[in-house]
């Protein structure tokens, strides 16, 4: 049976602390998608469609293996992808006790909801203390966000305004 999972989130933009999950759980399954989901408690700097660009890049770029997928899902629940996938997995990272404190209802109900099962992921210390949001704001304030992305994300964010 093939192993498939995955792997949610906003990414807006997405960071290297996203990349390192991606990488490593696509050693760990058959198949992973990586799915751009609008977070309706968040307000969005990018439209969904450059997000799903920027990871395709971005995992060109590392050399991340081509069992990954990107797509983006707003016609339900998230458990709705999976099960229309064939996924029994969910992969999310997790940075400290406030993502622990958020996920762990997420992941109770996704599992009663369908059954798919959630497998959390320490980050890498190197990239713990990123996010999409301190990116967002550090580049809305012209600072440098090379060390927070991939290369191909500091380069569109990074462009002159047109
Ligand atoms: N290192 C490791 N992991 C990281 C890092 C980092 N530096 N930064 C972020 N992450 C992890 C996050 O903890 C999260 O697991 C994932 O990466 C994505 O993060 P974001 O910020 O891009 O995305 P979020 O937190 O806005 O998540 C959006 C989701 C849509 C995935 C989430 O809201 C969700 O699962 N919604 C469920 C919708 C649903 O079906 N609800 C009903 C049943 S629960």
């Amino acid at each position: 049976m093939r192993r498939i999972a995955v792997v949610p989130g906003s990414f807006d933009p997405v960071t290297l602390g996203h990349l390192d999950v991606i990488q490593r759980a696509a050693g760990l399954f058959d198949e992973l998608h990586v799915l751009v989901v609008h977070n309706p408690g968040k307000s969005a700097l990018l439209p969904i469609t450059q997000r799903v660009s920027l990871i395709e890049r971005a995992i060109a770029e590392a050399g991340v293996p081509g069992n990954v997928i990107v797509s983006s899902w707003s016609m339900g629940l998230l458990v709705d992808y999976c099960v229309d996938v064939g996924a029994s997995v969910l992969v999310k990272g997790i940075r400290s006790q406030i993502d622990v404190a958020y996920e762990t209802p997420m992941a109770i109900v996704n599992r009663n909801l369908a059954g798919v099962e959630t497998i959390f992921m320490l980050p890498d210390p190197a990239h713990a203390h990123v996010s999409s949001s301190l990116v967002r704001q550090v580049a809305a304030l012209g600072g440098d966000i090379a060390p927070y992305v991939p290369p191909a994300v500091a380069a569109f964010l990074n462009r002159p305004l047109a």
